[in-house]
């Protein structure tokens, strides 16, 4: 077998194979006849099909793509039809979310944000459709169903930054809009808005679980590639017997900081640490606007963050506590 490094790797090489039989009614839906492809197996595995549609893949496909089109054409609305200025402000353009004063009605003029309703609840049917059919292509493979359970986590971030909070605090327009930079502005303007994010105590655990994940994943990728020699990536066979890829694995962590997972031990830190950045962050943006209204204040009364000084002889006060509202702008010339 070739030496392997950081970018050389074995290529596995057969007959194109059709997959292990499934229930009769679902063979017949796997489609394409599967080829190999060199490149493609240099990044993962060179067999390129069959794939299994089926009634769920299909419908979440096509909602997928109603909502690509609508905010596609929304944006391409926005500059006018021009397709050149499309494509160079594509990254600025944006499908915003409904004005304030439409609440949580469910209809609006499209302008107003009805285009954003609907590109949202297509959105969101066919994120939970796609759900389904993880579930399902993983019972129907009898294998467990921890791939479905990840994925949930990180869609009840999406749920609770686009449906639950604003549901919570009475208004669509706290949803996110859908743009590249739009809804980068969007996060900033959140956090500042709230008092600054970075006090919010679900906020710094999932940037734990956020970076942690990062570290486990170099260690465990560099851990695997290092015994790669010796078939460090045949898992199963090599767990229970001296001397193999894993053991190395395992006591170069002991030696190195006195303590190792094992090679069941190391994926469940991983599931759990990717599972948690989005569990985390979803309760720390559930509770903002409707538990804490300022994580700096919060911080304050807590304990975790000093207070600013008295220069003035008054005590911080919650900015938006003493906003108000600026008056209506007067069109000159239309009527009202
Ligand atoms: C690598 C797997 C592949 C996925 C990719 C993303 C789209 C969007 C739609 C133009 C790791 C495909 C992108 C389908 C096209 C339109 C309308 C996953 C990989 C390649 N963000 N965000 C990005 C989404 C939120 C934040 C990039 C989605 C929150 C910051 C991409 C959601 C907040 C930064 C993107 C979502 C937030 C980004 C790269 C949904 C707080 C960046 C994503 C559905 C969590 C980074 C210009 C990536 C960037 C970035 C998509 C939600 C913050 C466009 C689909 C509201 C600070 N986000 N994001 O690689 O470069 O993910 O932005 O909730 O710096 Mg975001
Ligand atoms: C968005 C889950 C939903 C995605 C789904 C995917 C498609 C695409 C496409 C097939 C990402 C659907 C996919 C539709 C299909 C194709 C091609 C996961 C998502 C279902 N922050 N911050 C986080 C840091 C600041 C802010 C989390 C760091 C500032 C807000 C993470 C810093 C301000 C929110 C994190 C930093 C601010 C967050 C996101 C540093 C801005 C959130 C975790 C060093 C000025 C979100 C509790 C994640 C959250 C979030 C990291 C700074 C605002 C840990 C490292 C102070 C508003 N921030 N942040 O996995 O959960 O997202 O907060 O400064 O909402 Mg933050």
């Amino acid at each position: 077998m070739d030496y392997q490094n950081l970018f050389t790797q074995v290529q596995v090489v057969s007959e194109p194979h059709h997959g292990i039989p499934l229930h009769p009614y679902e063979e017949r839906q796997r489609l394409g006849k599967p080829f190999l492809v060199h490149l493609f197996g240099r990044l993962g595995n060179a067999q390129i099909g069959p794939i299994y549609l089926g009634l769920l893949g299909t419908a979440a496909i096509f909602c997928g793509a109603i909502c690509f089109f609508i905010i596609g054409l929304n944006m391409l609305a926005s500059v006018n039809w021009n397709p050149v200025q499309f494509v160079r402000q594509l990254f600025w353009l944006s499908l915003d979310p409904p004005l304030p004063k439409h609440g949580l009605k469910l209809f609006m003029p499209m302008a107003e944000g009805g285009w954003w309703m609907m590109a949202g609840f297509f959105l969101t049917t066919a994120v939970l459709l796609w759900w389904l059919r993880t579930y399902r292509r993983a019972v129907a493979l009898g294998q467990g169903t921890h791939i479905a359970w990840a994925f949930l986590s990180a869609i009840w971030l999406f749920l609770v930054l686009g449906f639950f909070r604003p549901l919570l605090v009475g208004s669509w327009s706290e949803g996110v809009p859908f743009g590249i930079f739009s809804h980068l502005d969007w996060t900033a303007a959140f956090s500042l808005r709230y008092g600054n994010l970075f006090y919010n105590p679900f906020h710094m655990l999932s940037i734990v679980f956020l970076y942690g994940s990062a570290l486990l994943f170099a260690m465990h990728g560099a851990t695997i590639l290092a015994v790669g020699r010796y078939g460090g990536e045949r898992e199963i066979e090599q767990i229970v017997d001296r001397g193999t890829a894993s053991e190395r694995a395992g006591l170069f962590w002991r030696w190195t900081m006195g303590f190792n997972a094992t090679m069941e031990s190391i994926h469940r830190w991983a599931w759990w640490f990717a599972v948690l950045v989005t569990l985390t962050g979803g309760i720390g943006i559930l509770l903002t606007g409707t538990v804490v209204d300022n994580w700096y204040l919060w911080a304050v009364k807590h304990g975790v963050a000093p207070a600013y000084p008295n220069v003035y002889a008054v005590p911080t006060v919650d900015p938006s506590a003493t906003f108000v509202p600026p008056p209506a702008p007067v069109l000159q010339g239309v009527k009202p």
